[in-house]
């Protein structure tokens, strides 16, 4: 069986959580192949509601293997803190499979972090603090510390050394804090080491095992296209690689191999952190937007950013992703407005661009030109059919797919697991 590919087509949190736990039942294994507890996906199930960082959302779905790949930064505490939490919740995690060959989140790591911020001042990039960018900084350095440094005691001890070596310095002269024992360092991964090692596996080898079984390998990406550390809005990006060619080097799994791309959709845009957003409201509708929508981050409660849906973005994500299929969530959320504008093409600097401008300044320059849809009015909530849907709703989603040159196969028309229309 071919892999399928599900990833952000915008700036995040545009529901990937929600359409994974919807694919599901057909899935054998949810992989989380980038990024680590900055994500955020907020699952509701039966009313009951579920936020995930670090677990992949297929560990809410009873028969998945969720598996954390190579290419996750890991942070025990919280991996064990979330573990925790869902098992005193009454579900059962001990399915999960986590890569040898994944990165661990030192806890210097989170200091850099969050200090580094701070000494950005107005240039910072509006992390989440959680450690992601100089884990990854580390792991390309190659002074990074693996799940499987935790097996033998000298080793990690020799690798937390040899990074200290260089994170002292930046602790120490550049940020003014205290040193860093090796010591502290080392007991605190090991603190978790026996309750770890069962979990652990070469995932690379046991998904391309699946996939020659037949079994249904869905590659879930956490952030987003425009947060992809190389076709991202750089430098307000995260540090890993969440477009879909990313699930090949973070989990191990050949292109050869992925059949399907499903790119999910917010029918507006939201954006947190720092970073150019044309569509952007900074009014009374933009408030509202985010009221109706509840749109405050999964993981830190920030306010989101939020503007109106920009299809140049959403064509951007077809082509960079190779997106087969869309996934449009929170149509339900324009329910009440009148006129909705969607971005068609940007005016920079006087001239009219379809395409992602490559080069940052034009698109910090980037003025949305609109074209303005007539809203529905009406609650959407109840529709199952696309043929349910107001006519203005489904000429919106029409008009979405001509515009970003793919089929929208789902919609979303609430939060819960059986609040979407599939189309066949
Ligand atoms: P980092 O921490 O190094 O990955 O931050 C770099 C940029 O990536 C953005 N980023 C995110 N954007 C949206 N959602 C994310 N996850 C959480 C959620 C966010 C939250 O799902 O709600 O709770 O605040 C996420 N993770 C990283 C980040 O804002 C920076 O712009
Ligand atoms: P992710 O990071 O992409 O998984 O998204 P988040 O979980 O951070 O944010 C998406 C939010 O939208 C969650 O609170 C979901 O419960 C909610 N959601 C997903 N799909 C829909 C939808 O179709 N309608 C509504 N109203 N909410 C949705
Ligand atoms: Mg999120």
């Amino acid at each position: 069986m071919p892999a399928i590919v599900l990833v952000g087509a915008q700036w995040g949190d545009e529901g990937k959580g929600k359409a994974t736990d919807l694919l599901g039942s057909r899935i054998d294994y949810v992989v989380k192949f980038n990024g680590g507890n900055n994500a955020g996906h907020t699952v509701v199930i039966d009313g009951e509601k579920y936020a995930l960082h670090l677990l992949p959302s297929g560990i809410l779905t009873p028969g998945v293997t969720p598996v954390i790949a190579n290419g996750v930064v890991v942070d025990l505490g919280v991996l064990f803190e979330e573990i925790d939490a869902l098992e005193a919740r009454g579900l059962d995690t001990s399915k999960l499979v986590i890569s040898s060959n994944a990165h661990l989140i030192p806890r210097y790591n989170k200091v850099i972090d969050q200090v580094s911020e701070r000494f950005l001042g107005n240039r910072k990039i509006g992390t989440t603090g959680r450690g992601i960018g100089p884990t990854y900084a580390d792991k390309m350095n190659r002074i990074g510390i693996r799940v499987q440094d935790l097996f033998d005691e000298s080793i990690l001890r020799q690798k937390v050394e040899a990074a200290l070596e260089t994170k002292n310095q930046l602790l120490v002269k550049t940020y003014n804090r205290r040193a860093i024992e090796v010591d502290e360092v080392v007991e605190d991964l090991l603190q978790y080491v026996e309750r770890l090692r069962p979990m652990v596996k070469d995932t690379s080898l046991l998904l391309s095992k699946a996939l020659d079984a037949d079994e249904v390998v869905l590659c879930e990406a956490g952030q987003a296209t425009l947060l992809d550390v190389d076709h991202g809005t750089y430098p307000y990006v995260t540090s890993s690689n969440a477009i879909s060619a990313g699930a090949c080097t973070g989990a191990g799994i050949p292109p050869t191999r992925v059949d399907r791309v499903i790119a999910i959709l917010k029918a507006f845009t939201t954006r947190v952190g720092e970073g150019p957003f044309p569509t952007e409201l900074h009014d009374e509708v933009g408030d509202r937007l985010r009221e109706i929508g509840g749109e405050f981050g999964t993981t830190t409660g920030r306010p989101r950013r939020i503007g109106w849906l920009d299809t140049v973005i959403g064509r951007y994500a077809t082509r960079v992703n190779g997106v087969t299929d869309f996934v449009v969530t929170k149509l339900d959320n324009l329910d009440s407005f009148d006129e909705i504008p969607v971005c068609v093409a940007y005016d920079i600097d006087g001239e009219r661009v379809e395409e992602m401008p490559e080069n940052q300044t034009d698109f910090h320059h980037a003025k949305p030109i609109y074209e303005m849809l007539p809203g529905w009015n009406a609650d959407i909530t109840g529709c199952r059919t696309f043929e349910d849907l107001p006519e203005n709703a489904q000429r919106y989603i029409e008009f979405v797919e001509k515009q970003i040159g793919a089929r929208v196969s789902v919609i979303g028309v609430g939060p819960g697991r059986d609040e979407v229309i599939v189309r066949h």
